[in-house]
């Protein structure tokens, strides 16, 4: 029995931005039918001369709004391909996406990414969404990017590699930053010793619970440094 492929569509008014997720892991994962990524031009359910995708906000204000009607009818086709897809829209006023995230989102069978832009969607799209799938706004974190094309490559890479069969070695996704919660220990490979610096001693000594430890106190030790804040969250 063959698992059915994961559906990933995304909706963009820049579909060439995601031309790069056909490279490496992403492009072979679809090659083998693991993965069924369709990235789809939001213009292609406008019905006037102008394609338009934008108009000026209620209430005033700077900037466009996209308006909702291309949403609705893209929506509607997309969501038919399964039961009830999981809708992220990528916002920067969004809840902040993290590993857990992704596995979370690995674990769905169809995927639809709604890609703003800043100024953002029909506060109306949301709701509509909300109908036909599960909403889901989602940040990469606290700074601002124009739209939301970046952001959805960088969650499409994050989740995509937790498909089952996408990484050909699943160990090599247990011990990585963010998988334990702490950040990941340092790596060294050949040569030994490179412009006067040893690799430590420990990684030569063959003494795999001596390697095993010292490995663990590098990640307490870098996580401490760098990310205090992860130690506190310990059980998330
Ligand atoms: Cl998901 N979208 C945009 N436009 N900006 C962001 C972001 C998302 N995450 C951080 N900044």
């Amino acid at each position: 029995m063959i698992a059915a492929a994961v559906r990933i569509d995304v909706l963009s008014i820049f579909p060439s931005y995601f031309d790069g997720l056909t490279l490496s892991l992403l492009g072979k994962a679809q090659d083998a039918g693991i993965l069924d990524l369709n990235v789809r031009d939001l213009r292609d359910w406008t019905y006037d001369r102008h394609r338009t995708v934008d108009d000026t906000p209620y209430g005033g204000g700077a900037g466009m709004v996209m308006k909702p009607e291309p949403w609705g009818v893209a929506l509607d086709e997309l969501a038919t391909a399964s039961e009830r897809p999981t809708i992220i829209f990528p916002s920067p006023a969004g809840e902040v996406f993290t590993q857990a995230t992704a596995r979370d989102l690995a674990t769905r069978e169809h995927l639809i990414f709604g890609c703003g832009r800043y100024e953002g969607i029909d506060e109306r799209v949301f709701e509509y969404a909300d109908t036909v799938g599960e909403v889901r706004l989602i940040s990469l974190g606290d700074y601002v990017l124009n739209g939301g094309e970046v952001a959805t490559m960088a969650m499409i890479e994050a989740i995509g590699r937790l498909i089952p069969g996408v990484v050909g070695n699943p160990e090599s996704l247990v011990e990585e930053s963010h998988e334990d919660g702490l950040l990941e220990y340092p790596s060294y490979t050949k040569p030994s010793m490179w412009r006067d610096r040893a690799v430590p001693d420990v990684l030569l000594s063959g003494n795999h619970a001596a390697i095993a430890t010292w490995r663990r106190e590098q990640q307490l030790e870098r996580t401490a440094r760098r990310r205090p804040d992860l130690l506190s969250e310990q059980d998330d």
